[in-house]
Parts: C-alpha cells; sequence; structure tokens
C-alpha cells in the first residue's frame, strides 16, 4: 500500500482553515484520494472533550490530533488537520514524528479575523468574556518554514486550493 501523508492547516480562529480544509478535500476526493479532514472545532467535541485552551491543553489536542493524522497516513490516506495549533514547537514534533507533512499557514491578519467574526468570538474575547484567546489573550507562533503560505483574505478559495495540489505534485505525493 502507499504512503499517504498530513497536510496541515494552522492559522488564527477565523482565517479560513475549515472552509479551505474542506474545499481541498473535496478536489483531492475527486481524483480518487481517500481524504479525512481533522477539524480542531470538531475534534474538540468528541476526540479531545473536556479539553479547554491552555497550552497543556492545547498541544494536547495537537498531539491527538497529530497521532490521528499519522494513521490515516501510514495507511495510505490524505489526512487533514485544521487546528489553530499555534505553537511552533508542537507542529514540528508531528512534522519530525511522521513520514510525509505539508505544512500549509492559512496566513490572514487579525484585524481582518476581528472584522469577520463569524462567530462573534473575537467580540466577546476583545470585551474580556474569553479568557486565553488566541491572538487576543494567548500566542500565536506562525511557521518559520511552512510548505505553503495561503493568504485567505487576499487570495480566491479555488486559487488557493489549486496553489496546495500544485505544492502537492511538485512534492510528488499526488
Ligand atoms: C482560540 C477558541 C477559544 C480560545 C474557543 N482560543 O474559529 P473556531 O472557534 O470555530 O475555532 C476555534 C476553536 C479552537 O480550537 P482548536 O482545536 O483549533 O485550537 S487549538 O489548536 O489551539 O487547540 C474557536 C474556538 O475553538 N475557541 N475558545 N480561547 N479559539
Amino acid at each position: 500500500m502507499s504512503q499517504g501523508y498530513i497536510i496541515w492547516f494552522t492559522g488564527l480562529s477565523g482565517a479560513g482553515k475549515s472552509t479551505i480544509a474542506a474545499a481541498l478535500a473535496e478536489v483531492l476526493r475527486e481524483r480518487d484520494q481517500r481524504v479525512e479532514v481533522l477539524d480542531g472545532d470538531v475534534v474538540r467535541t468528541h476526540l479531545s472533550k473536556g479539553l479547554g485552551f491552555s497550552k497543556e491543553d492545547r498541544d494536547t489536542n495537537v498531539r491527538r490530533i497529530g497521532w490521528v493524522c499519522d494513521l490515516v497516513a501510514r495507511h495510505g490516506g490524505v489526512a487533514i488537520a485544521a487546528a489553530i495549533s499555534p505553537y511552533r514547537q508542537t507542529r514540528e514534533e508531528i512534522r519530525a514524528s511522521t513520514a510525509r507533512f505539508v505544512e500549509v499557514y492559512i496566513d490572514c491578519p487579525l484585524e481582518v479575523c476581528i472584522d469577520r467574526d463569524v462567530k462573534g468570538l473575537y467580540a466577546k474575547a476583545l470585551a474580556g468574556e474569553i479568557p486565553h484567546f488566541t491572538g487576543v489573550s494567548d500566542p500565536y507562533e506562525p511557521p518559520t518554514n511552512p510548505e505553503v503560505v495561503i493568504p485567505s483574505h487576499a487570495e480566491a478559495l479555488d486559487a488557493s486550493v489549486a496553489r496546495i495540489i500544485n505544492k502537492l505534485e511538485e512534492l510528488g505525493y499526488l
């Protein structure tokens, strides 16, 4: 069986990780790839139920997602992770523990995320109602060497997906 790979999306809440991950998954499925999407928000309703947003809990959440992604990839599938995964070292740990890891940085300025505020969480965080909110009162460490950078505020969804597909082809994964 051929080896699969992990596509790891990282970025702020509201940057567009879930949307781009879902669109990418659809294109990959059209190309006969077996794809699983592990979305942080969804994972937190079962696999990571009960975890909060301290550094320790976020790292636990991210490591669990990484572990499942590795299983999927080992069995020839494509695992797409979409979690804030704010800590560089924890992402690097996952990169080092798996065979094929493609990091995609969804690089959307904080001001744009605050402006969009799809779920109203930034307003609450800025009002001090949500402690440890990434970008507001908790850190986000951007990747230093991601395979792909997506300026989601300045690029159409189709173009972002196409650039990720190009990178996968360039790497010989697709
Ligand atoms: C960041 C928070 C927080 C805090 C709740 N900080 O945009 P969303 O709403 O749907 O996705 C965010 C999700 C973050 O979960 P992750 O598993 O991606 O985070 S991490 O990788 O850091 O473990 C957001 C919501 O939960 N949310 N409180 N304090 N985002």
